[in-house]
C-alpha cells in the first residue's frame, strides 16, 4: 500500500500567504474538518496517511507537498521560495527518510516548491516562476536527471505554482484552465478544463480522480471522459491558494 505524508493545519492557517488572489477570512475549525475529510478520503482509496509532526508557527505548513519532490527512491528536499516557509522542510525530511528514501537537498541560492513540479512518467515539468528559480531547476535537473528523468522547465507567471495551473490524468494528458496556463504548448497532449480548480487532480488509482468540490463542471467532464471523480470540499485551503495536490506527498 502506498503512503501519503500529511500534516495537520496550523491554528494560524488564516495567516497563510496569499499572492495571486484577494485575501478572504479563513474558518480554521472548518479547515480542520476539511483536512480530516481529505485524509480520510485518501485512506478510503488505499493510501496510508503518515502524519508529519505539525508546525503550528508556520501558517502554510499544511501544504506539505511543497517541502519536497520524490522520484524513484530519492526525495529532494526543497529550499522554499518563500523565506517564511523554510522551517517546514526539516520534519518532512525526517518523515520521508524514515520511509526509507535517499535524501538530497536543493541548496542556496537555489529555490523550489514541490507545487512547481509535475511528474508525468519520466517527464518532470518544473515551473520557473514565483517560487522556483533557475538555479533550483539546475540542481533538480542534476539530481533527477541521474535517475533517468527528463526535467523540463516551463514558465509560471499567472498562478502561484505550476500545479496551480496544470496536473495530469492517468494517461498522461495534462489538464489546465487555459486562461491561467502560461504556455499550453509546453504540454503534449494538453486538454482544457472549464474551471481553475478543475485543473487540480490527485490520481487515486483505477481511474479515480481526487478533486475539489469547487469544480463541478470539470467533474462532469471527467466523468464523460471515463474517469470517476472523488470530490472533497477544501474551500478554506483554496482561500490561501491551496489545492488538492498540495495537502499531501504521495510516496
Ligand atoms: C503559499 O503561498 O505558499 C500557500 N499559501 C499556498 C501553497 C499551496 N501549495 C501548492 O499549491 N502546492
Amino acid at each position: 500500500m502506498p503512503n501519503a505524508l500529511v500534516r495537520r493545519p496550523s491554528p494560524r492557517l488564516a495567516e497563510g500567504l496569499v499572492t495571486h488572489i484577494e485575501r478572504k477570512p479563513v474558518d480554521a475549525d472548518l479547515a480542520v474538518r476539511q483536512w480530516h475529510q481529505y485524509v480520510d478520503t485518501l485512506a478510503q482509496h488505499g493510501w496510508i496517511p503518515v502524519e508529519v509532526p505539525p508546525i503550528d508557527e508556520c501558517p502554510d505548513g499544511v501544504f506539505i507537498e511543497d517541502t519536497m519532490v520524490v522520484y524513484g527512491d530519492l526525495a529532494v528536499i526543497a529550499r522554499a521560495g518563500a523565506n517564511e516557509r523554510r522551517p517546514e522542510a526539516a520534519a518532512a525530511e525526517q518523515a520521508v527518510r524514515d520511509q526509507g528514501y535517499r535524501i538530497a537537498h536543493v541548496t542556496e541560492p537555489g529555490t523550489f516548491d514541490g507545487g512547481d513540479i509535475l511528474k508525468v512518467g519520466k517527464t518532470v515539468y518544473v515551473g520557473l516562476g514565483g517560487r522556483t528559480n533557475a538555479e533550483g531547476i539546475r540542481q533538480l535537473t542534476e539530481a533527477l536527471g541521474s535517475l533517468g528523468a527528463d526535467v523540463r522547465a516551463v514558465p509560471v507567471q499567472k498562478v502561484l505554482h505550476l500545479k496551480s495551473a496544470v496536473t495530469a490524468l492517468p494517461d498522461g494528458t495534462v489538464i489546465g484552465y487555459e486562461p491561467l496556463v502560461d504556455d499550453p504548448t509546453a504540454f503534449d497532449p494538453f486538454r482544457a478544463v472549464p474551471e481553475e480548480a478543475g485543473s487540480h487532480v490527485v490520481l487515486l488509482g483505477e481511474d479515480r480522480l481526487l478533486m475539489a468540490a469547487s469544480a463541478p463542471k470539470s467533474a462532469e467532464l471527467f466523468t464523460q471522459w471515463g474517469y470517476t471523480p472523488v470530490v472533497v470540499d477544501i474551500s478554506e485551503f483554496e482561500k490561501i491558494e491551496g489545492c488538492v495536490t498540495c495537502l499531501s506527498v504521495r510516496l
